[in-house]
């Protein structure tokens, strides 16, 4: 008897990938277990100020040793596919050098287990946790780090590649460089745009290093891909002045990782635009190569959509600081906990753009929300607004697929609640609940609501 609300979604075939996300730092906990040292993340949590209520990972969901019971929490939920990522301070302490045994252990345990529960692993390799000695080495920014990156990649292949077939490099190259590197607001803290834009060549250096490790390790069976947080980016009317805005807005965020990857090259407007501000990307000969190396699959994380306006409310389009200007005019959506817009037909408008431009195989690698749930009660909880949520946001998928678009799957972000990065554990995404003080895991109404989606959606495609 499926739960009331559980439809089949027309339109999504029975070999469509359905599954839940989570990431290392945000989940496993056991910080300092079995040779693992700090990374960023670890020290950032320790910058007064810098995570809400100064709050950390070191225990998070403690999935490091509740892993089989998590497993089988995966499975039943009856997703096909379970997207985790790799924490590079366990397998390789420091960032350089051998294998530790017991940390890739953890992986190749849990490898195993999904196996055994007939779930297909689907590993990225970085998930934001960069060994802090490569960061005291220059981080990002730093050319060496995208070496160093693909020593890991191809240690983490050597040990799992037997086994696992979907790798993608790099979670967000964005977060990591613009977050990182430009605001602060994410570690290392650092707030520099040089940087910024240093730390975005290497990622993707680095994301294509890996891949051609990869590649030569692993042969034709291996998917491999990144994932990238995208949006819908919209002028706000039809003036020149927000044509432009929503189209550096894009690039900034979209396109130059976007076009590297795909064309082989940077889009000329963000480079003119960092001209300006007297920054150049550190590319040498043969970089562009590297980067663009052929993907399978392109995962692309959506939460929101943005429309921007390319003038002030007094119809300047030069700000203060001389730059232009880019308003944000919000579409008087609901938002979420996070404060992010609901809008579902962004992702469909996204999906089609990506099969028009680039012209890849997505999956959408990370959707969902954070709303102030309610507390358990009698074993459930009723998260209506996240239900709500998910079903807009997959009938949006399914109406980009109408349109032509060859998105191959959907991943719930996330699993559980869990460490919220700068927010702490007070955003909460899961599908199910997690009471921190008992690590006791209820899977709430949107869990189950999934599940029979999921069910019912394979049931009418014939699978
Ligand atoms: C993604 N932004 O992060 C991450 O991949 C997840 O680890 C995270 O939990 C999830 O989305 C929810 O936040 C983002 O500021 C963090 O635009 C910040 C932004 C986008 C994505």
């Amino acid at each position: 008897q499926p739960v009331p609300g559980a439809r089949a979604v027309p339109g999504l075939p029975a070999d469509f990938r359905w599954g839940v996300a989570t990431s290392a730092y945000q989940i496993e906990g056991a910080a300092a277990v079995d040779g693992r040292t700090p990374s960023i993340w670890d020290t950032f949590c320790r910058v007064p100020g810098a995570v809400v209520r100064a709050e950390h990972g070191d225990t998070a969901c403690d999935h490091y040793h509740r892993m089989p019971e998590d497993v089988a929490m995966i499975a039943g939920l009856g997703v096909d596919t379970y997207r985790f990522s790799v924490a590079w301070p366990r397998v390789q302490p420091g960032g350089t050098g051998p294998v530790n045994p017991a940390g890739i252990g953890f992986y190749d345990r849990l490898v195993d287990r999904l196996l055994e529960h007939g779930v297909t692993p689907w590993l990225t390799l970085y998930h934001w946790d960069l060994p802090q000695e490569l960061e005291d080495a220059g981080g990002w920014p730093a050319r060496d780090t995208a070496l160093r990156f693909a020593d890991y990649a191809e240690a983490v292949h050597a040990a799992l590649g037997d086994r696992v077939r979907h790798w993608t490099t790099l979670n967000e190259p964005w977060c990591s460089s613009w977050l990182g590197y430009r605001t602060g607001e994410h570690a290392p803290g650092r707030r520099d745009l040089g940087d910024a834009m240093a730390a975005a060549h290497h990622l993707l250096l680095g994301h294509g290093l890996a891949t051609a490790r990869l590649r030569e390790a692993g042969g034709p069976d291996l998917e491999l891909g990144i994932t990238l947080n995208l949006g819908d980016h919209a002028p706000a009317g039809d003036s020149d002045a927000d044509r432009r805005a929503a189209r550096l807005a894009d690039g900034l965020g979209g396109r130059l990782y976007l076009d590297p990857l795909f064309r082989g090259h940077y889009p000329e407007d963000v480079v003119a635009d960092l001209a300006d501000r007297g920054v150049t990307l550190p590319v040498r000969d043969g970089d562009l190569t590297t980067i663009a190396a052929p993907l399978d699959v392109l995962g692309v994380n959506y939460y929101t959509s943005h429309r921007h306006a390319g003038t002030d409310e007094h119809g300047a389009a030069t700000g203060p600081d001389g730059r232009p200007v880019d308003r944000d005019v919000p579409y008087g959506r609901p938002r979420t906990a996070m404060g992010w817009e609901i809008v579902p037909e962004g992702l469909t408008r996204l999906l089609v753009r990506l099969e028009r431009e680039y012209g890849v195989p997505t999956v959408v690698t990370e959707n969902g929300a954070a709303f102030d749930d309610p507390a358990p009660a009698d074993g459930s909880v009723p998260d209506g607004d996240r239900v709500a949520y998910l079903d807009g946001h997959i009938r949006a998928v399914a109406d980009a697929r109408a349109q032509g678009a060859d998105v191959r799957g959907y991943f719930a972000w996330s699993l559980m609640d869990n460490f919220e990065w700068a927010f702490g554990y007070d955003k909460r995404f899961g599908i199910v609940h997690v009471d921190y003080d008992t690590q006791i895991r209820t899977v709430k109404a949107s869990g189950l609501w999934y599940r029979d989606t999921v069910h019912l959606t394979r049931e009418a495609a014939g699978q």
